[in-house]
């Protein structure tokens, strides 16, 4: 494992940083809270830290609008909290990713408000302006993934700007040289600050097609659907000219060597994997795979997924997965807490850089929002669409105490309801909780190189059962997860045998060659003589 570099050996934890922990008593956390709590971080076993954005904003989007992109959100902190914070986290032994939103930023960016001054301004150039269609509406048809029309119009200077998110998100224009130039300086500060990485939001929606073409009307298209899928985003999104920027990011980032780029990509297999780029000209490290979260739970079809997935890559390609986030529901509103547990086994023993997200540990379910407490406009924007991303947002809870630990006042967002019984220190004194078998699989996958880097052979096998084996050096682990609700049986390799359990999602159980229901286990294997 010594030749791998520490993001394809190691795994990510994600954290939401309004959500982790209070440090001032505003309800909202913050970078000092964060450094407060960096020991339940360590104790998982995760390698780097991904911190949601922390810069300046209006929080429109809560973050993914910077009104700064080289300082720090007064709510979160300041430049001098985050150094600190950095030091902690590299003290520790642990990296630190940022998140960077590089294809709009908020329309009160300084930037963005000289751009909309005039149409002579400097800055002008640097968003994307166009004069209205004939009839006075939009320049074309593209949709803002928030719903509603992605350009808005701009009385005082009588064009549109273009916007893929929010309005109060203008995109910014990466065909001028000025503006790319100064948003490689952002990387440069942060880099220069001692930052390991960082995920890049949206990257795929970098550039647009230079004769802003109406993009296709979705022929699958469903009143149930979201609005942002009344059109398919042909010509709004994975533009080939994206990829040299994204080739000159990694070219920047390669110069300080040791750093990872993770771009934020939604694409089919073929067209995701050209994100990597070439040997001579790489692009990202991980872009990130998002096929966890957008497949159904089942046996047969992660097979194929996996197998699929796997097969796309490039040999220069390291894979990743990621299984939670702040934007998606929970994974264990979406399988059930016992699957949930056998998900975190299969997380953290497929091939490839896994992304864990905070409160997943705890086996967090999706928390209800009161109408009055919905925060999201994704969700405000569309309500009754039942998309919205508040619920997986919520506050860690860390204990017993009065709001759970996370702060001495109301949260912005509500706890999970169950939060007096599912928190941090009431999982850490039960050896059984979902918080023990993650530390154990983190461990074993720290103690097993075959876990992490090791080759990956899918098993056919019956049923609700996914199996695969895990090789490196002679070593062979095999990974057998029961998907169903029933006792199913244990594929053991032809040739082989068992020589050891090394974990169990149910942790207590004896040695047989059956699958408990709801049960993934991690054996050794011997050949047989
Ligand atoms: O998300 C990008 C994205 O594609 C979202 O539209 C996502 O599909 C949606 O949230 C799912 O419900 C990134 C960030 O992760 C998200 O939080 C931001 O809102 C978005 O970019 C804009 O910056």
């Amino acid at each position: 494992a010594d030749d791998h570099p520490w993001w394809e050996r190691g795994v990510i934890y994600q954290i939401y940083p309004r959500s982790f922990q209070d440090s001032d008593g505003d309800g909202v956390g913050d970078l000092a809270g964060i450094e407060r709590r960096l020991d339940h971080v360590a104790s998982l076993g995760v390698d780097a830290i991904w911190l949601s954005p922390i810069f300046p904003s209006p929080m429109k989007d809560f973050g993914y609008d910077v009104a700064d992109y080289i300082g720090i959100e007064p709510v979160f902190g300041d430049l001098a909290i985050f150094d600190r914070l950095c030091a902690a986290i590299h003290a520790r032994g642990l990296k630190l990713i940022l998140d960077f939103v590089p294809n709009h930023s908020s329309d009160q960016h300084a930037w963005f408000r000289e751009s909309r001054r005039s149409r002579d301004d400097p800055k002008r150039d640097w968003y994307i302006w166009r004069d209205p269609a004939t009839d006075g509406g939009p320049p074309n048809n593209w949709i803002s993934d928030f719903g509603g029309s992605a350009w808005e119009w701009d009385a005082p200077t009588g064009q549109y700007y273009l916007h893929a998110f929010l309005k109060e998100q203008p995109d910014l224009n990466w065909r001028n040289p000025a503006l790319r130039a100064a948003m490689m300086d952002v990387m440069r500060f942060w880099f220069d600050r001692g930052v390991d990485g960082f995920r890049i939001d949206v990257l795929w929606h970098i550039v647009k097609d230079a004769g802003f073409r109406n993009n296709p009307i979705n022929p699958a298209w469903t009143p149930r659907s979201t609005e942002r899928d009344r059109v398919l985003q042909r010509y709004s999104t994975d533009q080939p000219e994206a990829h040299a920027i994204s080739a000159e990011m990694r070219a920047l980032a390669d110069t300080y060597g040791d750093r990872v780029l993770i771009g934020e990509i939604f694409l089919p297999n073929d067209r995701h994997a050209r994100w990597f780029g070439t040997i001579e000209r790489p692009q990202v490290h991980l872009p990130f795979n998002f096929q966890l979260i957008e497949n159904g739970w089942n046996a047969r079809g992660l097979h194929r997924m996996i197998a699929d997935y796997l097969a796309s890559l490039p040999a220069h390609g390291w894979p990743n997965w990621v299984i939670g986030s702040h934007d998606a529901p929970r994974i264990a509103a979406r399988i059930g807490e016992a699957q949930a547990r056998v998900a975190a086994m299969l997380l953290l023993s497929l091939r490839g850089t896994p992304t864990f997200y905070q409160g997943d540990e705890l086996a967090i379910g999706d928390v209800p929002i009161p109408t009055d407490r919905v925060r999201d406009p994704q969700d405000l924007r569309q309500p009754g669409l039942g998309i919205g991303r508040d619920r997986s947002r919520t506050p860690m809870p860390w204990d017993s105490s009065t709001h759970a630990g996370f702060s001495t006042v109301e949260p912005w967002l509500p706890l999970n309801p169950d939060w007096p019984t599912r928190n941090v220190a009431m999982q850490e004194s039960d050896p059984q909780s979902m918080l023990h078998l993650v530390r154990t699989l983190l461990a074993l996958r720290r103690a097993e190189p075959a876990l992490s880097v090791g080759a990956l052979k899918l098993l056919e096998a019956e049923g609700d059962v996914l199996a695969y084996e895990r090789e490196h050096r002679g070593r062979r682990l095999l990974v057998a997860l029961n998907l169903g609700s029933r006792p199913a049986i244990l594929p053991v390799p032809t040739g082989t045998t068992i020589a050891g359990i090394l974990a169990s999602t149910r942790q207590v159980r004896g040695i047989g060659d059956m699958l408990a229901p709801d049960e993934g286990l991690i054996l050794s294997l011997k050949d047989i003589v």
